[in-house]
C-alpha cells in the first residue's frame, strides 16, 4: 500500500480503508481488509456492534432464515463453537453472536462507536476520501467501503403531533436497550410489515389492551421455528458444508428454491397437497421454495394466494376481521411475506382489536393517544412499525460527493445505478457492499460474496500497483440493461412496497423503480465474476 497523502491538516485521521457501519458487512470487510495490510477505521453511529441486530431489539425480533444458513460460513473454529438456540434465532442471540466474532478477532480496537458519518468527499487530486462524521472531525482514506445496511433508515409516518404525546413511543427500528413493559398497558402498534408482525404477536400476549392500525394487510405464512438442542445442533454441524452449498445454488441464496414445476403443470389435488405441504414446513418454502411461476403467472398467482387467503379465514374467528387480514391489491409473495406464529389466532383474542386506516385514516397523534376520521384513542405506548427508507436510503443521509462534485444522491434521484451493486461510476475507490441493485435474499450469503468480491478486487490492485477503481459508464449501463430486463414480468413489480422503491413517508419515492435485483443470486454472481475473472473488465483501474 502506498503512503497516505501528506500536507492535509484538515484531516484529523488518515486510513488506507474507512469503512462504514459495524454491522454483518463491516465486521467481515474489516477482518479481510487487515489481511490486505490496510489500515483500516470502521465509523459505527452505534455503540456496539451488529448493525440490524444492534437497533432492531423490538419484541419478538428474529430473522426467518434458518439460524445455520444464517451465521458467516468463512470460519471453521466459529462454525464448531457456536451454538444456535432456536431455528429462527431471537435477536439477542444473533447481537451476541456478532459480539462473538468481534471479541475473536479482536475487532472494536478497529472501530469508532458513536460516530456517524454525515459526508465523503472524493479529492481527485490526491485519489482519497475525505469522510466528515457529525462531529465535525474529519478522515482521509484511500477507500471507502459503505457497509450501511438495506433497511437501516427508519422512517416516521407524518401525522402531525407526532411529539405531542405524552406516553412512551418508539420505532421498530429504533428500539430501546432497556426492557419495555407492556402488562396491563394500553398499546398501539402503526404498521403491519415483517416488523409489526412480530411486534404484534409479541406484545399481545401481555398488552391490557393491544390496537393494531393497518393500512395494507401483508400476506403472512407460519414460520414454525422450534428450540435446537446440543444433539440437533451436533448433527446440523456435521452438514454445515451442504447447507452452505446449498445456499450457493438456490435462487435467493435462502435453503428453499422455487419447485421446478409450474403451477397448473400439476392436478389440483396435488396442487394442494403440495401447498398444505409447503405451509406446514419451516421457514420460506411457501414463498421462495413454490411453483416456479408463482411470482410471474398471474393465475398461478391467484391459486396460491386463495390458498393462503383460505388458511387465514380458517385460523381468524371473526369473518370480517379475517376479510380486512386478507389482502385485496396484491398477491401472494409479491410483497415480502411476514413470517409469524401465531400471528392470526391474535386477532381472536379479547384484548386485540384491528383497525383498517384505509376505512378510518389517522388524521393526528394526540398528548393522550391517538385520533382517526371517526374515533378518539387512549394509549401508554405507541410502538411505530412503519418501516425504512430502504436500500437507498442510508445512502441519501450521507452526502457522497464524487469526482465532478455529484452527489450521489443527485446521480441516483431517479433511480440508483451501479456496476453488480459494488461499484459507482464517477464515485471512484467506493465499494457499496449490499448496494443498489445486489442479489439480496438470505443477507449474510450475499454479504460474504460482495466483502470476497471486494477484497479480491483490492488484491488485484495491490498486486498491480493501483490505487484507484471506478465502474466504468458502459459496464454500468450493460448491468442495468440486465437488471431492467430480469424485473420485467415480475409480479412484484406491480405493487407498492420497499421493494419497488416506494415510501410515502419519505419526499420523491412514491413512485415504482426497479430498485433492488430481482434475477437469482447465482446469476448475479456470475455476472461479479466474469468481470473478476477477465481482469476486472469494465472496472477503470490505475
Ligand atoms: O417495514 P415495512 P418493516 N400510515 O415497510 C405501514 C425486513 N425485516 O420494518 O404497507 C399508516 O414492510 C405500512 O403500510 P403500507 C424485511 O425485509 C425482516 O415491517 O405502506 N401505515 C406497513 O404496514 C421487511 O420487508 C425481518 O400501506 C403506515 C408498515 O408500516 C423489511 O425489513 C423482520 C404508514 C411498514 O412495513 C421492512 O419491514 C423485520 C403511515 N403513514 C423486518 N407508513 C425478519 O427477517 C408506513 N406504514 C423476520
Amino acid at each position: 500500500m502506498s503512503a497516505a497523502p501528506t500536507g492535509l491538516a484538515a484531516a484529523t485521521e488518515i486510513f488506507d480503508a474507512v469503512i462504514i457501519g459495524a454491522g454483518m458487512s463491516g465486521l467481515y470487510q474489516l477482518i479481510r481488509l487487515r489481511e490486505l495490510g490496510l489500515k483500516t477505521r470502521v465509523f459505527e453511529a452505534g455503540t456496539g456492534v451488529g448493525g440490524t441486530w444492534y437497533w432492531n431489539r423490538y419484541p419478538g425480533c428474529r430473522f426467518d432464515s434458518e439460524s445455520y444458513s444464517y451465521g458467516y460460513s468463512f470460519d471453521k473454529d466459529l462454525l464448531k463453537e457456536w451454538n444456535w438456540t432456536e431455528h429462527f434465532a431471537p435477536q439477542p442471540e444473533t447481537e451476541r453472536y456478532l459480539n462473538l466474532v468481534a471479541d475473536k478477532y479482536d475487532l472494536r480496537r478497529d472501530i469508532r462507536f458513536g460516530a456517524r458519518v454525515k459526508a465523503a468527499t472524493w479529492d481527485d487530486a490526491n485519489g482519497t476520501w475525505t469522510v466528515e462524521l457529525e462531529d465535525g472531525s474529519r478522515h482521509r482514506s484511500r477507500y471507502l467501503v459503505t457497509a450501511i445496511g438495506v433497511l437501516s433508515t427508519p422512517t416516521m409516518p407524518g401525522f402531525p403531533g407526532i411529539d405531542d404525546f405524552l406516553g412512551q413511543s418508539f420505532h421498530t427500528g429504533l428500539w430501546p436497550k432497556e426492557e419495555v413493559d407492556f402488562a396491563g398497558k394500553r398499546v398501539a402498534v402503526i404498521g403491519t410489515g415483517a416488523s409489526g408482525v412480530q411486534t404484534i404477536q409479541e406484545v399481545a400476549k401481555t398488552a391490557a389492551q393491544l390496537t393494531v392500525f393497518q393500512r395494507t394487510p401483508n400476506w403472512c405464512a407460519p414460520l414454525h421455528n422450534g428450540k435446537i438442542g446440543a444433539e440437533e445442533m451436533e448433527e446440523i454441524r456435521t452438514r454445515y458444508d451442504a447447507i452452505f452449498q446449498r445456499c450457493q445454488e438456490t435462487f435467493s441464496c435462502f435453503l428453499h428454491t422455487p419447485d421446478p414445476r409450474n403451477t397448473f403443470d400439476v392436478s389440483a389435488e396435488e396442487r394442494e397437497a403440495f401447498l398444505e405441504q409447503l405451509y406446514s414446513e419451516r421457514g420460506f418454502g411457501i414463498w421462495v421454495g413454490n411453483f416456479k411461476d408463482m411470482l410471474t403467472d398471474r393465475a398461478a398467482n391467484e391459486e396460491v394466494s386463495r390458498f393462503v387467503a383460505k388458511k387465514i379465514r380458517q385460523r381468524v374467528k371473526d369473518p370480517k376481521i379475517a376479510e380486512l387480514l386478507i389482502p385485496k391489491n396484491h398477491g401472494f409473495g409479491t410483497r415480502r411475506v411476514p413470517l409469524e406464529t401465531r400471528y392470526y389466532e391474535v386477532y381472536n383474542q379479547p384484548n386485540v382489536t384491528l383497525v383498517d386506516t384505509k376505512a378510518t385514516t389517522i388524521e393526528r397523534i394526540t398528548p393522550a393517544g391517538l385520533r382517526t376520521s371517526d374515533a378518539e384513542y387512549e394509549f401508554d405506548i405507541i410502538i411505530y412499525a412503519t418501516g425504512f427508507d430502504a436500500l437507498r436510503g442510508a445512502f441519501d443521509r450521507i452526502e457522497f460527493r464524487g469526482r465532478d462534485g455529484v452527489t450521489l444522491k443527485e446521480m441516483w434521484k431517479d433511480g440508483a445505478t451501479s456496476l453488480v451493486g459494488m461499484l459507482q461510476d464517477g464515485f471512484p475507490n467506493l465499494f457499496t457492499l449490499l448496494g443498489p441493485h445486489n442479489a439480496l435474499g438470505n443477507i449474510p450469503r450475499s454479504i460474504e460474496f460482495n466483502v470476497e468480491w471486494v477484497t479480491a478486487l483490492l488484491r488485484h490492485m495491490q498486486r498491480n500497483g493501483m490505487t484507484r477503481a471506478e465502474a466504468g459508464p458502459e459496464a454500468v449501463a450493460k448491468w442495468m440493461d440486465h437488471v431492467m430486463d430480469v424485473a420485467r414480468g415480475q409480479l412484484s413489480m406491480e405493487v407498492d412496497s420497499w421493494m419497488t422503491g416506494v415510501n410515502i413517508n419519505v419526499a420523491g419515492k412514491q413512485k415504482r423503480i426497479v430498485a433492488r435485483y430481482t434475477g437469482s443470486a447465482p446469476v448475479y454472481r456470475s455476472w461479479a465474476n466474469e468481470i473478476a475473472e477477465r481482469g476486472y473488465a469494465g472496472v477503470l483501474l490505475n
